[in-house]
């Protein structure tokens, strides 16, 4: 037994370090191993995707992953022998081909194994979410349409249609726009055939125009609708029409080549320019908000007399909403009215003006644009 505190080393044999030469371990290129990693991922890849049994896939995983002499192991070791700096790549990617070689093992598996299975199970998952069919909504200018039929239903207005491809008498003659207006010239309206072909009928006074095949255009206004109307009933007459109508006008933020309009006439006897403001006063609240103003303001249409611009302010100032007035005597006698006896008032609002304002639409071009992202919004 040594006592506490004696020289224990004093007792031991002097041993005298041995030196043995060990052979230096070779040092690999960083990219000789990166070629090598990514050989063996792409076979292994491969092998992995083209095993067509579970036992040739069982080979395959012995041959790339096998726990003692797979290849990804002996590759491994080479980690070892590459240099010291490079080493963190090289493990970097080390790990990520380890990854990806497993996953495609995985997913091997997956495939091996579904086959197997019954292929009712493989078509009807009843906890799968269902696909969600997207719903679609009118555009916002049916929308705006729609309420403005409403309203002008609960005043009493019918809604009635006409064609949107016109002759020059419904769209012009009987409407006393003469054959030199400006509102005829070709190049103002969208004709369907020769414009420059002399007409049988220029203007109400004549008879109206015997030919066939007169000159068609697409309608510039729903003002057609009135004669159209007109033609076909006696008064007292109290139609609205809402629809297309085309010019060819540049397109900005108030303006389309296209665009709609809500026609309005009253015929009756005994009516007035006051009955004409308050139906529009009327709409303009039911339509808008109980704070909107109207103003009327001095203008020319060939076919009312008086005629005015209807304008419709809010805070922040004034907007044209469309023309209107006192319907010609000219166009009362043309549709076999007696001016004498029957008064009337018209009306013709633009609808994308109506619609954008409802909605605070900035450009009335977005309404055409088939956005569905700016659609979904109403
Ligand atoms: C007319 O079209 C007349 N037919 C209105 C009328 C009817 C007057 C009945 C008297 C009696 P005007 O060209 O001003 O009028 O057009 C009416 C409204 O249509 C304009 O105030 C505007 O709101 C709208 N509008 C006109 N051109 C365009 C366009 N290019 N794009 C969008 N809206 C337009």
């Amino acid at each position: 037994m040594l006592e506490h505190g004696s020289d224990v080393f004093a007792l031991m044999p002097v041993v005298r370090p041995t030196f043995i030469i060990q052979p230096a371990t070779p040092v690999m290129a960083l990219s000789t191993f990166l070629t090598e990693l990514d050989s063996l991922s792409a076979e292994a890849a491969e092998a992995f995707a083209s095993a067509a049994d579970q036992s040739t896939l069982e080979a395959a995983r012995v041959q790339f992953v096998g726990a003692k002499s797979g290849r990804l192991k002996a590759v491994q070791k080479g980690l070892g022998a590459v240099d010291k700096t490079d080493r963190p790549a090289a493990g970097k990617r080390f790990n990520e081909v380890k990854q990806s070689i497993e996953a495609a093992y995985q997913s091997a598996v997956e495939r091996l194994t579904a086959v197997g299975r019954p292929t009712a199970c493989r078509c009807a998952d009843p906890t799968i979410p269902g696909a969600c069919r997207r719903l679609g909504r009118l555009h916002p200018i049916t929308q705006t349409i729609d309420e403005l039929k409403e309203i002008m239903g609960r005043l009493g207005f019918t809604a009635v249609d006409g064609p949107e491809v016109e002759d020059e008498w419904h769209n012009f003659v009987a409407l006393n726009i003469p054959a030199d207006h400006p509102a005829r010239n070709p190049l103002e309206n969208f004709y369907v055939g020769d414009a420059a072909k002399p007409q049988a009928v220029e203007n109400a006074s004549q008879p109206r125009d015997p030919s066939p095949q007169p000159l068609l255009l697409l309608r510039s206004q729903t003002s057609t609708v009135q004669i159209r109307t007109m033609e076909r009933m006696r008064p007292p007459v109290r139609i609205i029409s809402c629809g297309r109508v085309y010019r060819p006008d540049t397109a900005d933020a108030t303006h389309f080549p296209m665009f709609h309009q809500m026609e309005g006439l009253l015929v009756d006897r005994g009516v007035t320019m006051a009955d004409l403001k308050s139906t529009l006063r009327l709409f303009a609240r039911s339509a808008f908000a109980d704070d909107v103003h109207i103003r009327f303001r001095p203008s020319f249409f060939p076919f009312t007399e008086p005629s005015v611009e209807v304008d419709m302010s809010w805070a922040d100032g004034w907007i044209e909403m469309g023309g209107a007035g006192m319907v010609d005597p000219n166009v009362l006698d043309a549709v076999g009215y007696d001016p004498e006896e029957y008064s009337g008032f018209a009306f013709g609002l633009g609808i994308e003006r109506i619609c954008a304002r409802r909605h605070g639409i900035a450009d009335i071009r977005e309404l055409f644009k088939n956005d569905v992202r700016f659609l979904h919004q109403f």
